[in-house]
């Protein structure tokens, strides 16, 4: 059984938003487009308390995208972003969500910041997401969203981890930084997983079964 993770497509994370990827909004469609192919749809939501640590504006003097060490792990700090129950921390408008069946939530605690959708940035604590999927008979996982080089890339990363077969779908994600992007794709590489674009997955598929 496959599941489609959709990470984070959160008004905040498109242009307009306050930690706006370019192009974000880009892949919205595509999002949609790829849905009935799977078994399971899942989406995740990066949900802050607005004292979060990753927050510049709660560091006296600290500037957005400076790098600082918090309880001892690097962290970017960050522009205020998808703050609970504000406009920026919804999905976004245009995302079907009919068929997402569970969201996970992640990046509650304002201590610690949690890019993954399986585990903090400390891999302290599991979202439940693992053993969500588990639970529902999920070998192969397929991460798309936001942002390419951040959330999208440490949740292939544990999903690879906890032995998941692991498919990132490049086009529809998009990345903070196109470097950092290609250093992500080439780490899953290595750790076992594979880059497929979303024409190569559809050609394998058979039609979508009706909902
Ligand atoms: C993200 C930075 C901070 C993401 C979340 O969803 O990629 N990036 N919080
Ligand atoms: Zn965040």
């Amino acid at each position: 059984m496959k599941a489609l993770l959709l990470i984070d497509v959160q008004n905040d994370f498109v242009p307009g938003g306050a930690l706006a990827v370019p192009e974000g909004n880009e892949i919205v469609a595509l999002l949609n487009q790829l849905q009935p192919y799977f078994d399971l749809v899942v989406a995740t939501q990066d949900w802050h308390p607005a004292n979060h640590k990753s927050f510049a504006a709660n560091h006296a003097g600290r500037q957005p995208f400076e790098e600082i060490e918090l309880h001892g792990l690097a962290q970017v700090l960050w522009p205020v972003h998808c703050v609970q129950s504000t406009p920026g921390a919804e999905l976004h408008p245009e995302l079907n969500t009919n068929q997402v069946e569970a969201i996970f939530r992640k990046g509650t605690n304002p201590e610690i910041d949690s890019y993954s959708g399986f585990y903090d940035n400390g891999h302290r604590k599991a979202t439940g997401l693992a053993a969500y999927l588990f639970g529902r008979s999920i070998a192969s996982v397929y991460v798309a969203g936001l942002a390419a080089d951040y959330c999208v890339y440490f949740t292939a990363k544990d999903a690879l981890q906890e032995g998941f077969d692991t498919f990132l779908i490049e086009d529809a994600t998009r990345p903070i930084s196109p470097e950092g992007f290609e250093r992500a794709k080439a780490d899953l590489e290595n750790l076992g997983g594979k880059i497929i674009s979303s024409a190569e997955l559809l050609s394998h598929e058979k039609a979508p079964q009706p909902a």
